[in-house]
């Protein structure tokens, strides 16, 4: 049906199989659902598929397709990687000379949103991919919109427990994959009594992504890791990523038939990473069920009870699976299993996750890309256009327009430095990072003690003990205690490269997408860590 609506003060003629006008927003279903624009907007809100995807609002003309494509799989949605028109997963917002926005918000798994101009003008469209669906059309104050999405997302999804975000040390973003036995033992040690509530072990502890069990750097075992740090009276987390095996595990040779195929047969990429090519679980197949809940007990019965897990995003992959379901709704079904595997009393956090799909089954979920020890990086953000790679800059910006997210579950903007040695990040950079883990009111760092000066622990210190008073003020403005912050200068997206530039761009670009390059950028960076480690 079609049907102009007054929606706060402006008209919308809207096209849906169902309008149910409510007091604040309207209500609608349908598989595809129109929106037309009563006059020209100036953004649009793209909000990006998984944790590490781009979510910024932007100009409308289209920005450039990032790269390397080898690794659209993990890093966007890959069915829309390649489109030009505005678009985002699941919601999408247009904002208005006058500053109010329009938003259009799926309230089911399975859905996407565009910018697209049709007879009479421009217009936002909605489609579920698997038939049909509800969505929220709501238009006021930019906050305003997501408040009423984040709301009826609620109602749908349910809401995350609630918990209050244990303080955490995390192993990745000092050692990365180079930590083993001696160096973890050292720095649980030095730790000392700064109040952490966890001591997470990340990626580096495993024989390969898919076989997880302890590997030769960990001869004790994996009970013993967490029997050390239950001993130093904190809980003990760590890292997986279930739903991934790379080629060379024993997990993918031994269990091909496991894994996600497309309409061909042929293997659905899951993206490329530690040097090699990643593959996909088909969570809907029923041994896979069985192995993923028997990995989660393993994982309790060890010791641990908080779980990072990782590289989700492949549960959500396209392709042919045992049991024909939506995409997302497959994923949906493979995180029940893990969490119900893993029990209530286990501190649960997603990454490398979609968004929406996630809701209501995870304590904690990781809402931008990975920090690192600098702010921006050249390469990535000009030559590739790629902002879901490691760095600052990139984690603040996404993870800020992803904080309409708060009532619905612990967002988790990843971790904070306070150490000067093994850091490119300025004092204000580094700032900015802990401003917004109080924001977010998620507390977590990989610093080695034996990094910082007595200073720095100082700061530590007090920021893990903090418990500041936080308000929002404006789309981009907090205010914590008495001090006022403002992130609208950290969230604006690169200008394009042009000419020359642009040209030796496209030339890195298909660099960084060759296999070879990347594993020898993999190796390189292994041994650079093994020279780190060295010197500890
Ligand atoms: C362990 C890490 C850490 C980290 C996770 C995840 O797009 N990318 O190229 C990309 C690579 C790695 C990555 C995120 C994005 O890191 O977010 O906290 O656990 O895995 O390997």
């Amino acid at each position: 049906m079609d049907q102009i609506v007054d929606l706060e003060g402006i008209r919308l003629a809207i096209s849906a199989d169902e309008i149910r006008e409510r007091r604040d927003f309207v209500q609608l279903a349908g598989a595809r659902v129109t929106l037309s624009l009563p006059r020209p907007p100036i953004r649009f809100f793209r909000h990006g598929w998984q944790s590490w995807s781009l979510a910024a609002w932007t100009e409308l003309h289209p920005l450039p397709i990032p790269k390397p494509h080898l690794l659209h799989p993990m890093q966007t949605d890959l069915r829309y990687a390649r489109e030009k028109q505005p678009n985002g997963s699941w919601v999408g917002a247009v904002e208005f000379d006058d500053g109010n926005a329009l938003l259009l918000g799926a309230l089911g798994t399975d859905a996407h949103v565009a910018l697209t101009e049709g007879g009479a003008g421009a217009r936002l469209e909605g489609w579920f991919e698997g038939g049909n669906g509800e969505w929220l059309a709501a238009y006021g104050a930019k906050h305003t919109v997501f408040e009423a999405y984040a709301e009826l997302l609620a109602e749908r999804f349910g809401k995350a427990r609630g918990l209050p975000a244990p303080r955490v040390w995390c192993s990745w973003y000092s050692l990365y994959t180079e930590i083993d036995e001696p160096i973890l033992d050292k720095i649980f040690r030095d730790l000392g009594d700064l109040p952490f509530d966890v001591l997470q072990v990340d990626d580096g502890w495993q024989i390969a992504v898919g076989d997880w069990e302890a590997n030769a750097k960990f001869p004790a075992g994996m009970t013993a890791l967490a029997d050390k740090i239950r001993s130093t009276g904190r809980r003990a987390g760590l890292w997986l990523a279930p739903l991934i095996a790379v080629k060379s595990s024993r997990l993918f040779r031994e269990h091909r038939d496991w894994f996600l195929r497309d309409g061909r047969g042929k293997l659905v990429s899951a993206a490329f990473n530690w040097g090699e090519q990643l593959y996909a679980l088909d969570t809907t197949h029923p041994a896979v069920s069985d192995w993923l809940a028997n990995l989660m007990k393993q994982v309790r019965a060890w010791g641990f009870d908080y779980i990072k897990l990782d590289f989700l995003y492949a549960g959500a992959l396209e392709g042919r699976r045992h049991d024909d379901m939506p995409r997302e709704a497959a994923y949906r079904r493979g995180l029940q299993v893990l969490r119900e595997a893993m029990g209530t009393d286990t501190y649960f956090l997603t990454c490398g996750a979609p968004i929406i799909p996630s809701l209501g089954l995870c304590d904690a979920l990781r809402v931008g890309p990975d920090v690192s020890n600098e702010w921006e990086n050249h390469r990535d953000a000009r030559q590739l256009y790629n902002l879901a790679m490691p760095g600052a800059k990139n984690a603040i910006r996404t993870t800020v327009n992803r904080l309409w997210l708060r009532p619905l579950v612990q967002p988790d903007p990843d971790v904070v430095y306070f150490r000067t040695k093994e850091c490119k990040l300025t004092r204000k950079e580094k700032r900015l990072l802990q401003d917004l883990a109080l924001v977010c009111d998620f507390k977590a760092t990989s610093d080695l003690p034996q990094w910082l000066s007595a200073k720095e622990l100082e700061e530590l210190r007090t920021f893990l003990k903090a418990a500041p008073k936080v308000r929002q003020l404006d789309l981009y403005k907090y205010q914590i205690d008495q001090r006022d912050l403002d992130f609208s200068p950290f969230v604006t997206i690169p200008t394009p490269l042009k000419g020359a530039e642009s040209l030796a761009g496209h030339f890195v670009g298909w660099a960084a997408g060759q296999p070879i390059v990347l594993k020898i950028f993999d190796a390189r960076g292994r041994a650079s860590l093994k020279k780190l480690r060295k010197k500890l």
